[in-house]
């Protein structure tokens, strides 16, 4: 399996973020992808290709204009305000407040444009989350050009962002700007597993009335779980898109055996989809030893994760997303992607 690896994600460093009351450590770092690519050089999985620059027009296909010139001079704003370290909002336009004035101040339009305060925005947020997305799109390529794989090996993570929206450490939606493409380039039908700890709210809101992308997750249950305003399991779709989105919460402490049960009901809703084309969201803070997620996960999971994957028949996009588990985090990863090459 060819891996693309997006080398301007350590432009997106923060060193903070916030949580009860106070500045942490931030959870997702550089340091997260480093440990993936070391795993998946030294295990020989396959070449390691650049991401080609497919442009901001694919982006724009899923993400509001005026969100993505926000997000491509946020920086240099913050800076001119005389920002000291990494960006973050403090007021948010919630119900009753309105969403179709662009306000002139940068403290507002952080807020327009944001979900949470947990999320950094830092000098190389655009830069890193572009790049991100190109290679989604490269890997993308590689599918339509008749690989059955490729793995995308990016940061800051994509599903939580929106549409006009940034959070959950998300800034440029990967999977579904890699879902719009394939639309684009001809393919009728998508889908979307989302296998990360989290709700994969940004993607579930772009394709919520549509019907040409099923969207499918397993996740914590959002009554406990970021990002608590989405992921129920009677979240169905809506319009044109009704019956294209599934759901699957567990409640944290959930066993593997109840995981793989909601795995198997995900993978069924999907196939009755008839898909031509696979695109899985590949969080791994579903690992036991994460630090901010609660199911219980190990190597010998991930691997059967994988191989049923791959017995799902479908040419399959891996993009990374979410696992906090710093030093587990490459042989979490590789173990999913040799599952799937064992299985194939
Ligand atoms: N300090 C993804 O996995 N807040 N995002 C957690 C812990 C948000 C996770 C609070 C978690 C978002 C892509
Ligand atoms: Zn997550």
């Amino acid at each position: 399996m060819k891996t693309i690896y997006n080398d301007k994600h350590p432009a997106h460093a923060a060193t903070h973020e916030f949580f009860r009351g106070r500045l942490v450590p931030a959870f997702e770092t550089p340091a997260r992808a480093d440990f993936i690519l070391q795993a998946v050089q030294g295990a020989d999985l396959g070449p390691i290709l650049a991401p080609v620059n497919h442009g901001l027009q694919a982006l724009a296909r899923v993400h509001s204009s005026r969100y993505l010139n926000f997000l491509a001079g946020a920086w240099e704003e913050w800076q001119a305000l005389g920002g000291e370290g990494d960006a973050f909002p403090a007021v948010w336009p919630v119900r009753s407040l309105r969403h179709d004035i662009e306000p002139q101040s940068f403290a507002a339009r952080m807020g327009l444009y944001s979900m949470d305060s947990g999320t950094p925005l830092t000098a190389g947020a655009w830069d890193a989350a572009f790049w991100g997305a190109q290679a989604a799109l490269t890997g993308l390529d590689l599918l339509l050009a008749g690989e059955r794989s490729a793995y995308v090996l990016t940061r800051p993570p994509g599903h939580h962002a929106g549409s006009d929206f940034f959070g959950g450490y998300c800034f440029v939606n990967n999977a579904a700007v890699a879902a719009q493409a394939a639309l684009d380039q001809g393919l009728k039908k998508i889908a979307i597993l989302d296998v990360d700890y989290h709700h994969g709210n940004g993607t579930q809101a772009i394709f919520y009335e549509r019907a040409d992308v099923f969207f499918a997750s397993i996740h914590g249950d959002p009554q406990t779980e970021y990002p608590f305003f989405l992921g129920h399991a009677d979240e169905a779709g809506a319009g044109a898109g009704l019956g294209f989105n599934a759901n699957f919460p567990l409640p944290a402490g959930a066993t593997n055996e109840q995981w793989f049960e909601r795995l198997e009901a995900a993978l069924a809703r999907l196939q009755a989809y008839a898909p031509e084309l696979l695109i899985v969201s590949l969080g791994v803070d579903t690992f036991a030893g994460d630090p901010i997620s609660h199911f219980q996960l190990d190597q010998p999971e991930f691997t059967r994760l994988g191989e049923r994957l791959a017995r799902f028949g479908l040419p399959t996009l891996f993009l990374q997303e979410g696992g906090y588990a710093t030093e587990a985090i490459g042989l979490n990863v590789l173990a999913v992607l040799q599952g799937f090459e064992q299985g194939a």
